[in-house]
């Protein structure tokens, strides 16, 4: 068992649903990552909605980033992700597919792995304004390990199209 922080990491987290009604599940997933154990919500950004990467012919998503901090080893943390997925009816399938709800670990302090449970930083997180955007929201000055500056990232995505909603 991976041992737990001795400090607090700071986690990111980006949300997006397009199945159901998204609206209401986005934000009942903050309410239910705000009540996961030895871990505290810092900051949620607003709602987007985005249209679909990958598989194009799906509805919209709404997408957001939280903030938390959290002394759960990053393994712990994912699992509790993959438990409120499943809560609000997660179903896995083919990748890219529609979701009622995608909780996806952008960034657990500084840490860089990758294998087969988890790669950190998210691998397509710089290629995406739905996540950059949200992040670049609530996070302006954060330096992501091995890929940059966010504004920079969000900069070189300018052309994708997503609306902040309020
Ligand atoms: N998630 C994907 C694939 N494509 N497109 C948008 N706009 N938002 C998403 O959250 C999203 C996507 C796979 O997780
Ligand atoms: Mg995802
Ligand atoms: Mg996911």
């Amino acid at each position: 068992m991976d041992e737990p922080c001795s400090v607090a990491c700071v986690a990111y987290i980006a949300l997006g649903a397009n199945l159901g009604d998204p609206l209401a599940t986005v934000k009942a997933a903050i309410a239910a990552l705000n009540q996961l154990p030895q871990s505290s919500l810092v900051a949620a950004s607003s709602l987007y909605r985005t249209a679909p990467m990958g598989l194009t012919h799906q509805p919209d998503f709404i997408n957001a980033v939280v903030e938390m901090i959290t002394v759960l080893p990053a393994p712990t943390f994912l699992a509790e992700l993959f438990a409120i997925e499943a809560r609000f009816g997660r179903q896995r399938g083919v990748p890219n597919a529609p979701r009622t709800l995608d909780l996806d670990l952008l960034l657990y302090g500084d840490l860089v792995r990758c294998d087969a449970q988890l790669t950190l930083p998210h691998p397509r997180l710089h290629e995406r304004a739905f996540v950059l955007a949200p992040l670049a929201e609530i996070a302006p000055l954060l330096i992501i390990p091995c890929l940059g500056a966010v504004s920079d990232l969000l900069a070189q995505c300018a052309e994708q199209q997503i609306e902040r909603l309020h």
